[in-house]
């Protein structure tokens, strides 16, 4: 059955994997599934139609048959749960896979995302020179946590699962603000995430997709 996720026409970051399909790109070229990709306007994601699949009016979205997903910890989870690839089979480690997945979510994903949000949106407010510290303050906080339970591992629980997946992605986003070169170990289980032959297949082709749209 054919799989059809959608993505941004034209990301603001250029195509270079910021953006949320990137995560399922990647989960679906590390279980070997192909699929298809529409790409949809700003304008697009508000209409009927994409709200129809998707209800915030974002994406990504993915359609398999007559399932049509949103959220993207869903769509991993829903991809991971048919592939030993991204789940262990043992009951017990597929369980902590999942709470990773869950943890990078909802426990380190919200103070990247409010620092993304400091960072890009309010630097011109009057109160953001007082207030971007505390943000960092509550990234380094959740760093400082997740280095200490990683240590010396390459993978969070073993083997790479989807819980990896889903924190590398997360984690993804804080590169450019230095902060996590300050934590040597979770900086190199980033780079041990995007040299996955996977990844590099999921990014080349979201990239390749946004020079694709931006010659049109
Ligand atoms: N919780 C949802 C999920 O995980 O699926 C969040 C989905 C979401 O935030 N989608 C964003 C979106 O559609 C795109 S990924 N935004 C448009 C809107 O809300 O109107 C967030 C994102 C966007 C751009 C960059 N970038 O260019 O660097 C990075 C991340």
């Amino acid at each position: 059955m054919t799989i059809t996720i959608t993505a941004f026409e034209r990301s603001p970051d250029g195509g270079k994997g910021l953006a949320r399909d990137m995560r399922v790109r990647w989960a679906l070229e590390e279980v070997g599934q192909p699929y298809e990709v529409r790409l949809i306007s700003f304008r697009a994601m508000k209409e009927p139609a994409h709200l129809a699949l998707h209800p915030f009016g974002q994406i990504p979205t993915y359609e398999e048959g007559d399932l049509a997903l949103f959220e993207t910890g869903a769509i991993v989870f829903h991809i991971a749960e048919r592939h030993a690839v991204l789940l262990p089979v043992d009951a017990n480690a597929r369980a902590r896979a999942i709470t990773w997945m869950f943890a990078a979510l909802n426990t380190v994903e919200p103070s990247i995302l409010e620092l993304g949000t400091a960072r890009l949106l309010e630097g011109d407010k009057p109160w953001n020179k007082e207030r971007l510290p505390l943000v960092e303050e509550r990234v380094r906080k959740r760093l400082d946590q997740l280095s200490t339970r990683l240590g010396d591992a390459d993978w969070l629980d073993g083997a790479f699962s989807a819980g990896d997946l889903m924190m590398v992605s997360v984690l993804l986003r804080l590169k450019s603000s230095g902060i996590l070169d300050e934590y040597l170990n979770l900086a190199a289980y980033v780079v041990r995430g995007e040299a996955r032959p996977a990844y590099k297949r999921a990014f080349d082709a979201q990239l390749a997709a946004f020079t694709a749209a931006s010659h049109r």
